[in-house]
């Protein structure tokens, strides 16, 4: 077997390891972030349960930090006291970014992880079968069910040779961009093996299981071997260190051979990470900002890698660094070796160690500004200023460019890169993670004003009537559905006030829209809604009365939130349809709650012209039971009457 088939079949609680079919897997470990953290807890709440059943769940806060207003710090509250009482560890604001601090200090090869966060996969990098998906899954693993998902398929990706100086982690993932595309992951796991394995430390696999869901992959994981025996060794965590491989001749779906010698510094440029250039092609443009940090590129060895390239000299005078340490761990060490004065010295404005920029919280680039950044992420506007230009490279080339003002291959640095060791041993303080209260019963919860409550939805009616609110086209992000940033993020735990922002940046009267017409469908194209796990890009459209989707294809999460909260998830079976259908055109679909049960399509009607067309439905059995409760809440708590 390979390793993802031996950590699912001992994992596994029902269905069939074929893939494409239903699997439902035990899950051993969580992890929350407090952008979504605080619907999965209300959710969690919701159930009646006294305590976590997994083996351990952690909830950060790393997101929400900038406190322009009461909203987030009364969140963080409201996360540290539920964490209190339900036996789970709080990894306060001021401790780092979940998917560092969780690799430095809980991650366990062979277990299985699922995280409110599409990032969770950086967990592969250390061994774990580490998957992302809406709060709401997180709050059923958290009371002990399964996650359910589909059978994905394995490609096994062999690594060859070594890398070049100034070639990365980064530019592997970004090569695997640049010739699988954004939604060439669907349905997969990339599961790491050959022999240039062990010329990768674990933070540089991290990086490359990290970016594994800009492939829309279902997650991504290497090996547990020597390497990561020694990171285990220098957390001081050796005993939660297992070696973890393939058998001889497992078998796998696809093979990808990667020769890692040819790797040449890439970039992503605007918008999209699968829009991949080499930094050759795009040299010399201006760069007005540089970002390094994020959950991709923030560990100890790439941030004194950066330190080493900018100790002694100066920032272009055009260009402003900021530089977010992964965790606090990464800070403090940086702090103690005096790489941090190196960098301050250079000019850098060192930012809080958190999602910071990355998610548009504070750091935004000027108008029409150049951004180069070492996070996972460009799409249009995430980074806060719409007219910007966001670029995702390693953090070699970033700090390159900020020294010369405009984007730089750094091998014109000369041959030899700076070489960074990985540490004997790390600074290990874990004082900044709160353990749960000894005696839960007495933890009274605070809920700050703006918290609302869980927003319901009625049981699935016969018939879905209603207009096409909004027609998109493809790539759909849940930032463009969803938008996140300093002045959004905060309305996270109130459905009600955040949903007036569904479509923003898109539509920005698709809210008014949605409640004069009395909800109705949105109309897409394929991969719609890729990027983050976030559920808000369920939630909110059904908030405002969204009751179907119907598009070419889905993002795996999304796909699992918008059943999850009651929305039909509809295919075109021929995909000519979606230029018939067109904004406002009035759709009607009959006999849903039989038609969902006798078959995989369902007839759709076209008011305006009288034409019907085929959709289809990817759920199974029990997700039709979920969908016609009218979502996963609903369906949780018929099923425990
Ligand atoms: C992201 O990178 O888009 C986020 C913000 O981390 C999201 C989660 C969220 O929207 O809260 C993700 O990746 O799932
Ligand atoms: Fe945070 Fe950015 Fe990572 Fe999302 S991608 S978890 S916002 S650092």
């Amino acid at each position: 077997m390979n390793i993802v088939q031996k950590i699912i079949k001992n994992h596994l609680v029902s269905g069939e390891m074929k893939p494409g079919s239903e699997v439902g897997i035990r899950i051993d470990q969580t992890l929350t972030q407090d952008a979504t953290g605080t619907m999965a807890y209300l959710q969690f709440e919701a159930m009646g349960l006294k305590r976590v059943k997994t083996k351990l769940s952690v909830s950060y806060a790393d997101h929400n930090t900038l406190q322009t207003g009461f909203e987030n710090p009364d969140d963080h509250l409201y996360l540290q006291d539920v964490a209190a009482k339900y036996g789970i560890l709080f990894s306060r604001p001021g401790n780092g970014i979940c998917h560092q601090v969780h690799l430095e200090r809980f991650s366990k090869p062979g277990q299985t992880m699922l995280g409110s966060d599409s990032h969770t996969p950086t967990g592969g990098g250390a061994g774990m079968m580490a998957i992302g998906a809406g709060g709401i899954d997180v709050a059923v693993a958290m009371g002990g069910g399964p996650f359910y998902m589909t059978m994905p398929k394995v490609v096994n990706v062999v690594l060859k040779e070594k890398l070049k100086p100034w070639a990365t982690a980064k530019d592997v993932i970004l090569e695997l961009l640049r010739r699988l595309t954004v939604k060439g992951g669907v349905g997969k796991v990339y599961e790491y093996g050959g022999p240039g394995l062990r010329t990768l430390t674990v933070p540089q696999r991290a990086v490359i299981t990290n970016m594994g869901a800009e492939l829309g992959a279902t997650t991504s994981i290497f090996p547990s071997d020597g390497v990561t025996k020694k990171f285990f060794a220098a957390q001081e965590r050796v005993k939660d260190w297992r070696e973890l491989k393939a058998d001889p001749g497992a078998e796998y779906d696809e093979v990808i051979e990667l020769d890692l010698s040819k790797i040449v510094p890439l970039i992503a440029c605007p918008h999209s990470p699968g829009n991949v250039k080499t930094v050759r092609e795009v040299e010399g443009t201006p760069v007005d900002q540089v970002a390094i940090g994020s959950c991709t590129n923030s560990s100890y060895v790439d941030l004194m890698t950066v330190a080493k390239i900018l100790k002694g000299k100066r920032i272009s005078p055009r260009v402003s660094l900021g530089i977010s340490p992964g965790s606090r761990q990464v800070e403090l060490m940086l702090a103690k070796s005096g790489a941090l004065a190196d960098l301050i010295a250079a000019g850098a404005r060192i930012l809080e160690n958190a999602c910071g920029p990355c998610i548009g919280m504070g750091f935004a680039p000027p108008s029409n500004g150049v951004s180069l950044r070492t996070f996972n992420r460009n799409f249009l506007g995430r980074s806060g200023t719409k007219s910007a230009g966001t670029y995702l490279c390693s953090v070699e080339v970033a700090a390159v460019s900020a020294l010369r003002g405009k984007i730089t291959d750094p091998r014109r640095l000369g041959k030899v890169a700076p070489k960074i060791a990985m540490p004997a041993r790390f600074l290990i303080d874990d004082s900044m993670i709160l353990k749960p209260a000894k005696k839960p019963a007495t933890v009274k919860i605070r809920r700050g004003p703006n918290m609302a409550g869980l927003p319901e939805r009625e049981e699935m009616p016969d018939t879905l009537e209603g207009r096409v609110l909004i027609k998109t086209g493809d790539d759909v992000t849940t930032d463009d559905i969803m938008p996140a940033g300093a002045k959004i993020l905060p309305l996270r735990s109130n459905v009600p006030k955040i949903s007036e922002h569904v479509f923003e940046q898109v539509d920005a009267e698709f809210p008014k829209r949605a409640r004069e017409w009395g909800g109705g469908f949105i109309v897409g194209g394929s991969n719609y809604g890729q990027g983050s796990s976030r559920e808000h890009a369920a939630l909110a459209p059904m908030f405002l009365g969204v009751r179907a989707v119907i598009v070419k294809s889905f993002a795996r999460i999304h796909l699992a939130n918008l059943i999850n909260f009651g929305i039909l998830p509809l295919t075109f079976v021929n995909a000519s349809d979606y230029d018939k259908v067109k904004f406002g055109d009035k759709i009607v679909i009959k006999g849903v709650r039989q038609g969902l049960r006798t078959g995989d399509t369902l007839a759709a009607k076209n008011v305006a012209g009288g034409r019907e067309f085929q959709v289809k439905h990817p759920l199974s059995d029990r997700q039709i039971d979920i969908m016609l409760a009218g979502g996963l809440l609903n369906y949780t708590k018929k099923h425990a009457e």
